[in-house]
């Protein structure tokens, strides 16, 4: 057992001697004190993994939001999902966008498909992206639900560059917020009002989750939807927006309903950040964007 596998020596062994090298992280949280572990390069082999989840024959179903000029990020994250993302399982995309003749077409592998739900445009980038909730939760109930095992809601400004397989693959899953993992909870970005639903006290709250993946089995991504969506509805009656929109509502969730997996910041990175030693791949990260000229009408 080591953390530096790359270090073990090859040493002649004898007749019926043999070695086996199994990494272990000691550098990072690999488990989380409700036992849920944190998937870091290093905590799992993935022929293992695929053992246990190819037999059953999964669908794995993936919302992405490109609304106004997010676009032109569609063909990036799908050309580079089609290299990294569950690649040997059946996955179907789910492209929720107001501007359907901008879908690009991207040839797709084998058991992959790909369907676009026309949706309308709302005028505020806060209101576009708290809503995926609402849109999220009502096209589970109307299809989701008979097509598909797992769910991943996934930000479309982003690139796939390794392996993001079916270890990601969990009853809840939540991503832990590149820009906050190594940040005592005091200064995590929660919506510190009492007024909001999504209030989270400074003595409270497990990590930073990002609002940019929201996993798991269907029915829980269905009752995460749900609850989120309602608490959003309660807010807008309340006449208060959280500080960071769903992503505040997603972590008061978390907070409730502890994730049965997280996903180490190499699931999801941010660009604008040099890559520190213990992200050994960054699997899934941002496009750098001008954020004025992007979200502008
Ligand atoms: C952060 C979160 C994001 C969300 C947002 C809430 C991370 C890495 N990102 O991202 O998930 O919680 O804050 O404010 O945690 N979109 C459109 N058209 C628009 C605006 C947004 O399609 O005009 C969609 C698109 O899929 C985009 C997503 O909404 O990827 C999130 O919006 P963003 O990327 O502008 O938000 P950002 O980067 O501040």
């Amino acid at each position: 057992f080591t953390d530096k596998p790359d270090e073990v020596p090859s040493v002649a062994l004898g007749m019926q001697r043999n070695l086996s090298v199994i990494t272990v992280r000691l550098d990072v949280m690999t488990v989380t004190p409700w036992l849920a572990p944190v998937i870091w390069d290093g905590t799992f082999d993935s022929s293992i993994i695929d053992s246990l989840y190819q037999p059953q024959n999964l669908t794995i179903g993936t919302t992405v939001f490109a609304i106004g000029k997010y676009t032109r990020f569609i063909k990036g994250f799908l050309e580079t999902a089609e290299k990294h993302f569950l690649v040997g399982y059946k996955v179907n995309y789910y492209i929720f966008t107001d501007k359907p003749d901008e879908v690009p077409s991207v040839a797709l592998g084998m058991q992959r498909n790909l369907s676009v739900i026309t949706v309308s445009k709302f005028f505020r980038w806060q209101e576009i992206s708290m809503r995926r909730m609402e849109r999220i939760l009502n096209t589970i109930e109307e299809r989701l639900l008979k097509e598909v095992d797992y769910l991943y809601c996934l930000d479309v400004d982003m690139l796939f560059h390794n392996h993001w397989g079916a270890e990601v693959l969990s009853t809840l899953v939540a991503a832990v917020h590149p820009g906050y993992y190594k940040n005592p909870r005091e200064v995590f970005p929660y919506e510190r009002r009492p007024a909001s639903q999504a209030y989270v006290p400074l003595d409270q709250g497990d990590f930073y989750y990002a609002g940019a993946m929201i996993g798991g089995l269907i029915e829980n991504v269905r009752a995460l939807t749900r609850t989120c969506h309602q608490a959003i509805l309660i807010d807008k009656q309340n006449d208060i927006e959280a500080a960071w929109q769903e992503e505040s509502h997603l972590n008061k969730y978390f907070l409730q309903h502890k994730p049965t997996k997280l996903l180490s910041p190499e699931y999801l990175w941010d660009d604008t950040k040099p890559k520190p030693p213990e992200i050994h791949f960054i699997r899934f990260s941002t496009v750098l964007k001008n954020y004025a000229e992007v979200r502008e009408n």
